[in-house]
Order: C-alpha cells, then sequence, then structure tokens
C-alpha cells in the first residue's frame, strides 16, 4: 500500500515517522510495522530515542521513503511504502511547475494521503501564508479525488496537526486559520461517495507520543479496498499471462501437475507455478487483510468516541 504524507518544512512528518516507529515498531502483538533495511531501521530508533530525551531530527532534504511492512500479530501483512514529501518546494510554485505535477502524480497513484498542518504554525497564519502554502496542496487533493472513479472505493485523506502538546487544549488548533483554509475541501470530502476525511492531533516529543497510529489505522481501512483491487487485477494479469504462453498451464499447476513440467517450456512452467505460489501467497494475505477489517472500524469507532479524530 503507497501513502503520501505531505507537508511544509518543518511540520512535524519525520518527528512523526519516528514516534510511529517507535511505538508500533516490530510490535509482535495486534498490530506491527517492520522495516527490512536494517540502515532506515536503526535510523528512525535513533531519532525515536533522540526525541525521547529532547532532540528533534534534522530536516529531510527533499523527500525520503519508508518501505514497511504491516504485521498483524507477528505475520507480514501487506507492504507499506510511506512516501514523505516536502511541500516547501510548492510554496509560490504554480500548478504547472514540475514540483506540483510531480505531486500530482504522487498523489494520484497513492492509496491513501495523510496531510500534516504545522500546529505551531496554522493557529497564527495570514491570508497570504495561507495561499503560498496550500493552494497548490489544495488543488492537487480536490484533483486526485475527482478523478478516482467511482467504484466503491474510498480514497483515504488525514489532516494531521502537529506538536499538540505546546498547546493546553486542542480547541485553537482545531478552529485555526490553517486548518479552516481546507474547511471547503472537507466538505467536498464529506460529501464525496469516493473519498473518506479524518482530523486528528498529534504529539511526539519529550512528554510522550500520542495519537500516532489514528491516521495509520484509518488510511488502511478506508483504503484497503482499493489496494486490494489494483493487486488482484495485478494477479489476475499475470495469470492471463501465463495462460496465454500455453491455457493448461495455470490448470496443470492446479491440479497439481506442476511436478510434470518438463521439456521446451520448462521455463515458463516453472515461472508460472512460482507466479501461482506467491499469488495463493498474497491472495491469503489479502484475504487476512479484508478478516481485520470489523476490528480496525472498532478502533476508529472507539478513536472517535474518545475525541481522539473527526471523521468525516
Ligand atoms: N513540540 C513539538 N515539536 C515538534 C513535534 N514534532 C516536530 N516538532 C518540531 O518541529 C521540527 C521539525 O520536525 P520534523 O519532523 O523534522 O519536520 P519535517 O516535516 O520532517 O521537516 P522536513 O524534513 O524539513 O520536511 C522539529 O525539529 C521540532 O522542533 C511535536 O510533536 N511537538
Ligand atoms: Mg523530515
Amino acid at each position: 500500500m503507497n501513502i503520501l504524507m505531505v507537508g511544509h518544512s518543518r511540520a512535524g512528518k519525520t518527528s512523526y515517522m519516528a514516534g510511529l516507529y517507535k511505538q508500533f515498531g516490530d510490535e509482535r502483538e495486534g498490530y506491527g510495522l517492520w522495516m527490512s533495511d536494517s540502515n532506515k531501521r536503526e535510523n528512525l530508533n535513533r531519532l525515536g530515542q533522540g526525541i525521547e530525551r529532547g532532540y528533534y531530527p534534522n530536516g529531510t532534504d527533499i523527500a525520503s521513503q519508508y518501505q514497511f511492512y504491516l504485521q498483524y500479530d507477528d505475520e507480514l501483512l501487506i507492504p507499506f511504502n510511506w512516501y514523505d514529501y516536502r511541500g516547501g518546494a510548492l510554496s509560490e510554485s504554480s500548478k504547472y511547475s514540475s514540483d506540483a505535477q510531480d505531486l500530482l502524480n504522487r498523489m494520484n497513484s497513492a492509496d491513501a494521503l495523510i496531510v500534516f498542518l504545522d500546529g505551531e504554525k496554522i493557529t497564527q497564519m495570514t491570508d497570504d501564508d495561507l495561499e503560498e502554502e496550500y493552494d497548490i496542496l489544495l488543488w492537487a487533493i480536490q484533483n486526485t479525488i475527482s478523478k478516482r472513479s467511482k467504484d466503491g472505493t474510498y480514497f483515504p485523506v488525514s489532516f494531521i496537526i502537529t506538536k499538540g502538546d505546546l498547546y493546553p487544549n486542542y480547541g485553537i488548533l482545531l478552529d485555526s486559520p490553517g486548518l479552516n483554509y481546507f474547511m471547503p475541501l472537507i466538505k467536498n470530502i464529506c460529501n464525496s461517495t469516493n473519498a473518506a476525511g479524518m482530523i486528528g492531533v498529534v504529539e511526539v516529543s519529550r512528554e510522550g507520543i500520542s495519537n500516532v497510529f489514528s491516521p495509520l489505522i484509518f488510511s488502511l481501512y478506508y483504503g484497503m479496498h482499493h489496494y486490494i483491487k489494483a493487486r488482484i487485477e495485478s494477479m489476475n494479469a499475470e495469470i492471463d499471462k501465463y495462460n496465454s504462453y500455453d491455457p493448461g498451464l495455470i490448470d496443470d499447476f492446479f491440479v497439481g501437475l506442476d511436478h510434470l513440467f518438463g521439456g521446451d517450456s520448462k521455463t515458463d512452467r516453472e515461472l508460472a507455478a512460482e507466479s501461482m505460489e506467491r499469488i495463493q501467497e498474497e491472495n491469503k494475505k489479502l484475504e487476512t487483510l479484508k478478516a481485520l477489517s470489523s476490528g480496525m472500524e472498532e478502533i476508529l469507532r472507539k478513536l472517535v468516541e474518545n475525541d481522539m479524530i473527526i471523521k468525516f
């Protein structure tokens, strides 16, 4: 699954990632994240430990990609690609700039979007700041939603306000110029049949990490159907490809005749057998993921009930 995080420079994206990994990295029970790249894993661990001691990460250069697996009860379920896109490049650019087009392309191919709003800034932004910082982003999100086919799947958009620990209560953040600027879009999402949205405030600081799981579970719950559909289409295309080589190939495999493969077409047959094994394995994981859906719904319901998120 492909999750795009967007937010301006210093909004708190990398700190969020470090906080999320601190709480859910290598978690063996329930939901967890696992990262195969040991360098990045160590790096995130180090960032997490730094935050605990009051040190924040350096700015990410331009963009950074994290490849995780979503785990449930220690089983690797699906690959999760998080792409940390720095919005700084978008300030003052036009819709036709290459940065804006790049953002739009990334958004179009994402299964979920997380928009980071800098809690320190959004309470005091002027009209000019708002236009400069958010207009391209608003345009890209609106564009992406209207392009999504109405196929019964959702494009989940989470608005995450960072640095909640700077405020004694979140009221000022939820009624800030920064969040209010997104209201027309939020209303559109609310009325849309192919998008879903949430707002949440997170904290990643020395005092503690709070609410970092909510955008993950929201993205997963609302984004998984789009992801599963795309994976099934891709698996079917693979099956079709092998079927077009030799219509009997796949049937042979399913009736267990793969050990008879031999002769000239051995390579095709071996490839087909490997593919089918992979596909069956992936199908099983997708089924497990789907089966987690009602549990996720319950988690989201509790988050709403406890005022941790606003869902629309
Ligand atoms: N108080 C507080 N400060 C935070 C929090 N998260 C981030 N910060 C501050 O915001 C700064 C920027 O955070 P980053 O996580 O580096 O932001 P980013 O979005 O990754 O920034 P770029 O990589 O430049 O795009 C940090 O150096 C901290 O000073 C938070 O939860 N609470
Ligand atoms: Mg960063």
